[in-house]
């Protein structure tokens, strides 16, 4: 299709939208169905027509059926692996319609315009359909019983209620069998064009769309209307566009921080604050790497000493290698340097180490289009990035720290690079050698194993909401188990408790129960009542798999669980100790949890380690496509609102 053609479609497609929720689609004209279609391509408009012909002229369907779906059919595998382009496929539809309330499906050949199967469903109830949705909301309207709860709230006129049909779920009582349904619930859409925003509560009518009438209503009192419209994206946020540099202070779009590199740690992000309403927030004091654990898997002596902490053993900062832009970095980055002393102690210019970027994500930072009401508000996301790389003998790491509108702050780790291999005398799999020689890692290439390992990154984190003394709090998501009478008999609740101990999450390896994990200051609350906070959402949490007591182990404890905690002390800034080099272990996270300092309503320090187990495999060789993985820090509770949305006009 032409991109003309394309884009005329695609403006149709919105601005023709139905009254109807359930699609955005109109009626399109008939195009030309090629003759040398692709067996799984879409049915044509001419297509469509056909089937439907076909189950009318056979007297399945009449102008009372209703159609759920009208697809294409699609052949067997072997028929469309077979093919070839200008072979003639044979086209069928798949349909499921609705015919004197009763589900059909029915397959039609569509060359030969026949019905080949016509069945009954029995019991089944199609999908919604869009005329259904107008239907239940002229019946709700209408209906005496739903007036009168309505005028108990204050209703006389309905012409600021929108109504919305919501799928009925499963049946609550026995007169429900067997019939067509939907609930439906209210909003007051009074002076806003969120029409969702205000919720008409404890009313809900439950419609038989067949015979077009409630029967049954629940009322369960009035609850409070909120007072605020809820309105987004009615004008643009008026922000700077792009970032601004002023020494080592970076401000973007309400964030502002300050940067450094290290020989060590590579780059320090320090004083990560967020604008809300005037004030400049802290949410991150500081947030660094703090050691990375790289343990290979091979028992050979000549690999077994292998089990880098390179963090400690060379410095991310000091490996930091030039960027290059266009590749390593958008063509616009603004590249950065970095002063770092040689082993000489002589001040040496690390030219374009870092780079600092805005990029369009190509996401929606968030859109709602609302067919009801014809309205569409959406922002496009960007972000703002901050990288280095360093390059550590055989890896690259590509470390990000990104900044979001959201009011997220995410970590995005990209690893790529060399795999580490090892000389082997297998050429393949079928050498008598290739069973003992890919024990401990796979054949990349000919004569090369790739050794197993794992990937142990540990960030630490000085999260500081609103000042320095906050508590973490881990929310587990629990199962509860409903009276026998109700229409559910489980859901989940939140079950909140502080973490009052130094040291490594219990269980949170093992991932037992699902839990969120929160930063909150206690002694502030948002306009809610809510402390506010940041969540820590982890991504890729492996934990390290080597017995506590493995020597190599034993350097790296920190990697035995993602999320460890201490009280703030800033001398303590490296997850396996300051001098891990050529130590037995001991040092770092376990030595500073030993301390059992309080740590609930006080300075806290969170440790997250990005943990990911790397079998090689033949793409990696002769270098990887980067990997990457994640960890993110998002607003919950900080702010009032979602920041990125334009002020709140309070009614
Ligand atoms: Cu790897």
């Amino acid at each position: 299709m032409r991109l003309a053609a394309v884009q005329s479609r695609l403006r149709h497609l919105f601005l023709g939208c139905a009254a109807g929720l359930i699609a955005f689609g109109s009626a399109i004209g008939s195009e030309a169905s090629g003759t040398s279609a692709h067996p799984l391509d879409p049915l044509s408009s001419q297509e469509i027509q056909v089937a439907v012909a076909a189950l009318r002229r056979a007297g399945n369907a009449d102008a009372a059926t209703r159609f759920a779906l009208i697809d294409l059919d699609e052949p067997e595998k072997e028929a469309v692996l077979a093919w070839h382009p200008g072979q003639q496929v044979v086209r069928r539809a798949f349909v499921v319609a609705r015919h004197n309330r009763t589900v059909y499906e029915a397959v039609i050949d569509l060359a030969k315009s026949r019905v080949e199967r016509w069945q009954a469903v029995p019991g089944a109830q199609s999908a919604v359909l869009a005329e259904e949705w107008t239907r239940a909301q002229r019946i709700t309207v209408a209906d005496a019983g739903w007036r009168e709860a309505m005028k108990r709230r204050g209703y006389v006129s309905f012409d600021k209620v929108f109504c919305a049909p919501l799928s009925a779920g499963s049946l609550v009582d026995a007169a429900e069998a067997g019939r067509r349904l939907v609930r439906v619930t209210c909003f007051d859409t009074q002076g806003t064009r969120n029409i969702r925003a205000r919720p008409i509560e404890g009313l809900v009518a439950t419609i038989d769309l067949d015979d077009g009438k409630v029967i049954s209503l629940i009322d369960s009192g009035a609850v409070p209307l909120s007072r605020e419209t809820g309105s987004f994206g009615e004008r643009p946020l008026h922000r700077a566009a792009g970032f601004a540099i002023d020494g080592y202070r970076v401000d973007w779009r309400g964030w502002s921080f300050r940067y450094r590199m290290n020989r060590r740690a590579g780059l320090v992000l320090s004083l990560v604050r967020h604008e809300d309403g005037g004030r400049r927030r802290l949410v991150l004091y500081r947030g660094s790497v703090a050691e990375m654990f790289v343990p290979y898997m091979d028992p050979d002596p000549a690999w077994s000493f292998r089990r880098w902490l390179d963090v400690g053993e060379y410095g991310f900062g000091w490996l930091a290698s030039p960027l290059a832009r266009g590749i390593d970095c958008p063509a616009d980055a603004a590249m950065l340097d970095a002063v770092l002393p040689d082993d000489h102690g002589r001040p040496l210019a690390a030219r374009s180490v870092i780079c600092l970027f805005e990029r369009r994500t190509g996401t929606p930072l968030w859109r709602h289009a609302e067919s009801a009401s014809r309205s569409y508000a959406g922002r496009a996301g960007r972000e703002l990035v901050m990288r280095m790389i360093p390059s550590v003998g055989t890896y690259d790491y590509i470390i990000d720290w990104v900044l979001t509108e959201a009011g997220t702050i995410r970590i995005d780790v990209g690893a790529t690079g060399i795999d580490a291999v090892k000389g082997v005398a297998a050429r393949t799999m079928a050498d008598p050698s290739a069973a003992a020689d890919t024990a401990h890692g796979m054949l990349v290439a000919p004569n090369l194993a790739g050794v197993y390992h794992d990937h142990f990154l540990s960030f630490r984190l000085d999260i500081d909401i609103d000042g320095a003394a906050n508590t973490l709090m881990r929310e587990r998501l629990e199962r509860q188990t409903l009276p026998g009478d109700a229409a559910r008999r489980s859901l989940w609740i939140a079950a909140e408790e502080p973490v009052s101990a130094e040291g490594p999450l219990p269980d949170a390896a093992q991932h037992a129960e699902p839990e969120v994990w929160r930063v909150v200051n206690p002694n502030l609350t948002n306009r809610l009542g809510q402390h506010p906070g940041y969540e820590l959402r982890p991504g890729h949490t492996a934990t390290s798999l080597l017995a506590d007591d493995d020597p190599a182990q034993r350097r790296a404890a920190f990697t035995a669980a993602p999320l460890w905690i201490t009280a703030y002390d800033r001398h303590e800034l490296y997850a396996a100790g300051d001098y891990p080099n050529q130590r037995s272990g001991g040092d770092g996270l376990p030595a500073f949890a030993a301390q059992h300092r309080p740590i609930e309503n006080a300075d806290i320090v969170l440790w997250y380690t990005m943990g990911f187990h790397h079998l090689t495999r033949p793409e990696d060789w002769p270098v990887m496509a980067t990997v990457r993985h994640s960890v993110e820090l998002v607003p919950y509770g900080f702010f009032d609102r979602n920041p990125s949305v334009e002020p709140w006009r309070e009614r």
